[in-house]
């Protein structure tokens, strides 16, 4: 029975994620959620990003958080459109879901927007559990966290298209195995696409952007 009850409840949420790819797709935005542990760079990558591109692509950002507007207030002052998550008031749920990321890009002006960033809770383990319906889902893991991450939280490195190594400008200060960790990493999935940059310094940025150019390429320009 109990299996019955989770069942319906993972068939609800595939069938939301259903509904906000059509949303994405006919809003005509590539939507990139970002996942990490806490404290991994998201937003910081986020303020690289934006202060990199400028207006080259129209961009707006969904923020997840359990408390606070924090993260939504750095990235506003770059002059994009941000509307908040906050899963406190109703629970305080560690990861978002489809159904409120859509309720949440509703309310924004997705008319010159492109590139629909989601910043989704700080955790390694329950955002991968749940399928937001987007173009992209890049999982962010910073050098301090050490390399035997992905053994012990796989499914969050299966379920992205995107590893971004972050932090590496922090290397020299570090005993830190890089090899070791891309071995963690293939091992878990081995096709994933690995990034490693600094959001600090901007060495590797490049490639994200050059990655994002492509995300907002493959839907139809706005600007
Ligand atoms: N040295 C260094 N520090 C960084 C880098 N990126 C982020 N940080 C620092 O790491 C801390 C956390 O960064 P955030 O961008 O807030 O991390 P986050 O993943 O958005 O965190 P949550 O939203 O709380 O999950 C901040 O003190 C940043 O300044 C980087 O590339 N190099
Ligand atoms: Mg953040």
């Amino acid at each position: 029975m109990e299996i019955k009850v989770l069942k319906k409840l993972m068939a609800a949420q595939e069938a939301d994620a259903e509904i906000s790819r059509k949303f994405f797709s006919d809003m005509n935005v590539a939507a990139v959620n970002m996942m990490s542990s806490p404290g991994s760079g998201k937003t910081a990558l986020l303020e690289k990003t934006l202060e990199a591109l400028g207006g080259e692509i129209g961009a707006a950002v969904v923020e997840g958080d359990i408390l606070t507007t924090l993260d939504a207030e750095r990235l506003a002052r770059f002059g994009i459109q941000t509307a908040q998550i906050n899963t406190g008031p109703f629970g305080g749920d560690c990861h978002l879901e489809a159904a409120w990321v859509r309720s949440a890009a509703e309310q924004l002006n997705l008319s010159r927007v492109d590139l629909l960033f989601v910043e989704n809770v700080g955790n390694l383990v329950c955002p991968a559990e749940f399928n937001l319906g987007v173009d992209a889902n890049v999982v962010l893991i910073s050098v301090t966290e050490g390399e035997d991450k992905p053994a012990k939280y796989p499914i969050m490195f299966r379920s992205c298209d995107l590893c971004v190594v972050s932090k590496i400008d922090l290397l020299p200060a570090l005993d830190f195995d890089m090899e070791l960790l891309e071995k963690n990493i293939r091992a878990a999935n081995p096709g994933l696409r690995v990034m490693k940059l600094s959001a600090k310094t901007g060495e590797g940025v490049g490639e994200w952007l050059d990655w994002l150019r492509g995300m907002s390429a493959s839907k139809k320009q706005k600007i």
